[in-house]
């Protein structure tokens, strides 16, 4: 196991959940990037993924990396969607397969793609199972993902065990970069349940009640993104979040 992924599982067992923000560098300039992820650990983000649905270039993603890292102290997790999501500048990225991807693109073949040039970078690949519920945006777009209703948490609970079984070691319910509606407790409820791994939630989770909604649900990091491209102070809106969140009682139900 990597610095990052023990540092992640550390601060989870000592703060009971944790906050990242991601960054798209195709949505601001470096500059930007480095003062949002300042803010961001300013407000107790515990670290800054990058990437996004529709990230092409591989110069942009470098020097987004590049500025935030010359910012901020906490990890910068590469959150890759497809094979040119790949900086050496980064700490880690999560290896991750969308697996209710139609398209074997998105299930293994990127990943085979790329895997030569993480060992090549020294990257520390962090296994994770990535599923896309509900409307997913542009990333169920992207990724073909098949469409599973906020209705059948029973089929997202089989994706996550499957995840397990295959030794990924951390999963992650996508709702999509803006989603209307972030994913149900009860959905988040019965996945946590099921898995002892650390899960991830993200998309559509706009303020602080949100979040603490799915921390109580069971998950173990929120993700948000959009927040911070909506102007404002950033780092009090993460400072809300990460307030709301520290300690909160997982309730799985
Ligand atoms: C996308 O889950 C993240 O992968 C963030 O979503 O932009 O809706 O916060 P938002």
């Amino acid at each position: 196991m990597g610095r990052v992924e023990e540092y992640l599982l550390d601060k989870i067992e000592r703060e009971g959940a944790l906050h990242i923000t991601l960054i798209d560098p195709e949505k601001m300039s470096p500059e930007e990037a480095k003062e949002v992820a300042v803010e961001a650990e300013e407000g107790g983000s515990s670290a800054i993924m990058v990437g996004g649905s529709t990230l092409v270039s591989n110069q942009d993603l470098d020097e987004a990396v590049k500025a935030i890292k010359s910012g901020v102290e906490i990890p910068v997790i590469l959150f890759p969607n497809n094979i040119s999501c790949i900086s050496r500048f980064a700490d880690a990225i999560w290896f991750m397969s969308l697996l209710n991807s139609s398209n074997t693109y998105y299930l293994i073949e990127a990943q085979a793609l790329t895997a030569a040039l993480i060992k090549k970078y020294k990257l520390e690949a962090i296994p994770m199972g990535y599923i896309i519920v509900g409307e997913g945006c542009a990333a169920g777009y992207i990724g073909h993902a098949r469409f599973i209703n906020y209705d059948h948490p029973e089929i997202v609970v089989g994706y996550a065990l499957a995840a397990v079984h295959l030794g990924m070691r951390f999963i992650y319910l996508e709702a999509g970069s803006g989603a209307k509606d972030p994913i149900p407790p009860e959905m988040i409820s019965q996945v946590k349940k099921a898995i002892e791994r650390p899960l991830i939630v993200g998309g559509g989770i706009r303020d602080a009640l949100a979040a603490e909604r799915a921390v109580r649900a069971g998950a173990d990091i929120i993700v948000t993104g959009t927040l911070v491209e909506q102007g404002g102070s950033v780092r009090e809106r993460i400072y809300e979040i990460v307030r709301n969140i520290r300690g909160v009682k997982k309730v799985v139900v």
